[in-house]
């Protein structure tokens, strides 16, 4: 089991905007028509934010997740992972609003307080489709996205213990493995967990490859090699040429339109399935099998979809 590579597919997120591109989804029949060719592609997990239907602005209104949160339910087995991320900009309530209503088998958990800007991506773009678009992607210079470790209490509290449900740890830097170490310590994150590490943000590490090597050396040292899961996420360009390093160094995978919207150089994906089927190629080209979301269960502990509230 642990020799399976868990691929993990992060559908909207909230970096990028629906003028970056025409197949961004947004709308709650194309997050749900996407997330499941996602998980028939071979994704084992869904990374989920939510989207205002009508124009594209993150929002974590449990009632907009709970128009295609059903639909990918019924029509797939796949692992839900709702984002506690949500927006940079949006109250740490406001943003375990919707995991805490929906009480997913898995929700992100970001490691850290740090810059988070995606500014210079709005260079691109003269006309905007939306209003919001341009603000809120220039005003990225000037917002500190929040993670003290006051906040990750409360989501390891009201989420973990009060819901049952268990984290994709994102660390966006060497210090986020330190401040994961200490919960550990702490007695408060219980292998085996997930451990997703994110290089090429503006604010966090960048997408060199020696820092998997330094990461994977760290992770292991802090955590103990068995006790964790780890994964790769390269933003932008890097992410193919990166997760595929990372898979061969053991470490699992995630790809989708919330961290890249090309599928190779100039090319825009078509769907978050397209960079699926393209990473699952390449696994099985190194000889590498790919874990279904029961192994993803059982490797995680998970509490089973049986026990989420949609
Ligand atoms: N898009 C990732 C780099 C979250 O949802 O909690 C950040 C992310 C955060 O996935
Ligand atoms: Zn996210």
């Amino acid at each position: 089991m642990a020799n399976k590579v868990i691929i993990s597919c992060a559908l909207t997120g909230a970096i990028h905007t629906p003028t970056m591109s025409p197949y961004l989804p947004y709308k709650p029949e194309d997050m749900a028509r996407q997330s499941i060719d996602a998980a028939n592609a071979g994704a084992a997990i869904v990374h989920l934010h939510a989207r205002n239907p009508e124009n594209g602005k993150p929002t974590q209104d449990p009632e907009i997740f709970m128009q295609f949160l059903p639909h990918i339910k019924a029509a797939t087995n796949v692992v839900i992972n709702i984002t506690t991320g949500g927006s940079i900009r949006m109250t740490i309530d406001e943003r375990i609003s919707a995991a805490l209503r929906l009480k997913p088998e898995m929700a992100s958990f970001n490691m850290g307080s740090m810059n988070f800007a995606t500014y210079p991506l709005g260079r691109k773009f003269k006309d905007w489709k939306f209003d919001w678009e341009q603000p809120y992607v220039e005003g990225t210079d000037d917002v500190i996205f929040r993670n003290t470790f006051r906040d990750m209490r409360k989501i390891i509290k009201e989420l973990g213990e009060g819901c049952g449900t268990k984290f994709e740890f994102e660390c966006y830097d060497l210090g986020h493995l330190y401040n994961l170490a200490h919960l550990v310590d702490e007695g408060l994150v219980k292998p085996p967990f997930m451990v997703q590490t994110i290089y090429g943000i503006l604010g966090g590490m960048g997408a060199d490859p020696e820092n998997l090597v330094h990461i994977r050396t760290t992770a292991n040292r802090l955590f103990g090699k068995d006790n964790y899961y780890w994964s790769i996420l390269g933003a932008g360009r890097h992410q193919m040429n990166l997760v595929t390093m990372g898979a061969i160094m053991g470490g699992n995978v995630r790809v989708g339109l919330e961290d890249n919207l090309y599928l190779g150089k100039g090319e825009l994906a078509k769907s978050c399935a397209d960079q699926v089927s393209k990473i699952r190629r390449i696994l099985t080209e190194l000889s590498l099998d790919i874990a279904s979301p029961d192994d993803v269960r059982a490797m995680l502990g998970l509490k089973g979809v049986a026990n989420v509230a949609f």
